[in-house]
């Protein structure tokens, strides 16, 4: 453990880290990045600066955080949960504000292996006589910016799994629709999920059988559907299905081998986007399909069903994260059992979290890489 840690920088970097969630979603290929500046007069710790990267990625946190801060930024501490950059973008670098500002020294999680910005943002701040601690919560830093870094480093978008499961292991019904297995508060909580990825995809079994709209319905956070994708290898998604209907309120996007067909292009006709796709196997190659979404910007794709589509994504392990929901209703009959349980997910998986919303159970398991 680094010793220049101290309980107060674990303390403010953890409320960083949870600030700078409020953008996931939002900041497209740029990480979600917070930043809290905090003076110490001699009475305690106080925020007197706070910024996240904003919509569409520009501006960088820091020069928020710093713009807030004014003239109470000189002799301050900078938390930020990513190397602050290096480069000339759009804005100057968020190092050389840092320094320009007065800041006396600079907290960071995560370094950014950005080949721009990697290790020079500390440089820059330490040749401005800056005081540098890396290292300050990367397990945490990563919960928020695992997806930037997986589209980095694997050059595809990070995947998220979500499922809900009954008392006896399904998820569904044959032929039902739509059936309720978690109550209000983890409905609530699973567009939450949606807010916080930049796509939500669906096979086109969930997507006729179920009919869903799949955008964020939380009262104030409509604005923040995320792009809709269906795994579609024919192109069969109805023209009068939900999906198609609410194209005005989010983006729809068809992946499909048939990409020039009568039905694919009924469907571009309505405004529905058309991803060409690679078959492998007679289905749709995902690794190549997530190549293709990092490369349009996708950073954080969640993956909500059905069965099938789920289970393809655990054998290919292409599953970072997977959100188990459990309740307590019973399916019974015709029940549709679910790809996967709690315990085989154990062998490849860490539990990472475990929260309780109304009378359902919620897991988070990371894959172990
Ligand atoms: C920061 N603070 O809040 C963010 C950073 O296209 P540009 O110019 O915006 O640069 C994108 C890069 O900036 C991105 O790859 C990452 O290295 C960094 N993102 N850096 O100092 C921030 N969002
Ligand atoms: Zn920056």
């Amino acid at each position: 453990m680094n010793s220049n840690i101290t309980e107060t920088d674990r303390r403010f970097m953890a409320a960083c880290i949870r600030y700078s969630r409020r953008q996931l979603g939002l900041t497209g290929t740029n990480p979600s990045v917070g930043t809290l500046i905090v003076r110490d007069d001699g009475q305690g710790p106080f925020i007197v600066g706070r910024g996240i990267t904003a919509r569409g990625g520009r501006p960088h946190a820091e020069p928020i955080a710093l713009a807030e801060a004014g003239d109470l930024a000189r002799g301050a501490t900078a938390y930020v949960s990513l190397e602050p950059c290096a480069h000339h973008g759009r804005t100057p670098p968020c190092a050389d504000a840092l320094v320009a500002a007065g800041i006396a020294r600079v907290v960071v999680a995560l370094t950014d292996p950005d080949d721009r910005v990697s290790g020079r943002g500390f440089e820059i701040l330490r040749a401005g006589g800056i005081e540098v601690v890396q290292g300050a919560l990367p397990d945490m830093g990563l919960s928020v910016l695992s997806g930037y870094l997986t589209r980095s480093f694997k050059k595809r978008c990070q995947v998220t799994l979500k499922l809900a499961v009954s008392a006896d292991g399904m998820i569904g019904r044959a032929a039902a629709g739509q059936v309720p297995i978690t109550g209000d508060e983890a409905r609530a909580q699973s567009h939450v999920l949606r807010a916080e990825h930049d796509a939500i995809l669906v096979g086109i079994g969930t997507a006729i059988e179920d009919n869903p709209e799949l955008t964020c319905r939380l009262p104030g956070l409509d604005s923040r559907s995320p792009l809709r994708v269906v795994l579609d290898s024919h192109a069969r998604l109805p023209l009068s299905s939900r999906l198609v209907q609410s194209i005005g309120a989010a983006p729809l996007a068809v992946a499909t081998v048939e990409p020039e067909g009568t039905a694919a292009q009924a469907l571009a006709g309505t405004g529905v986007q058309m991803i060409a796709c690679e078959e492998y196997d007679g289905c749709i190659a995902l690794p190549e399909l997530l190549e293709d979404l990092a490369s349009r910007g996708i950073t954080r794709l969640l993956v909500e069903g059905g069965a099938a589509v789920a289970r393809s994504f655990l054998d290919e392990d292409l599953a970072d994260t997977v959100v188990l929901f459990e309740s307590d209703v019973v399916v019974g009959a015709n029940g549709i059992a679910a790809p996967f349980t709690r315990s085989t997910l154990l062998g490849r998986y860490d539990e990472a979290a475990v929260w309780n919303f109304g009378g359902d159970r919620c897991y988070e398991f990371r894959r172990r890489d």
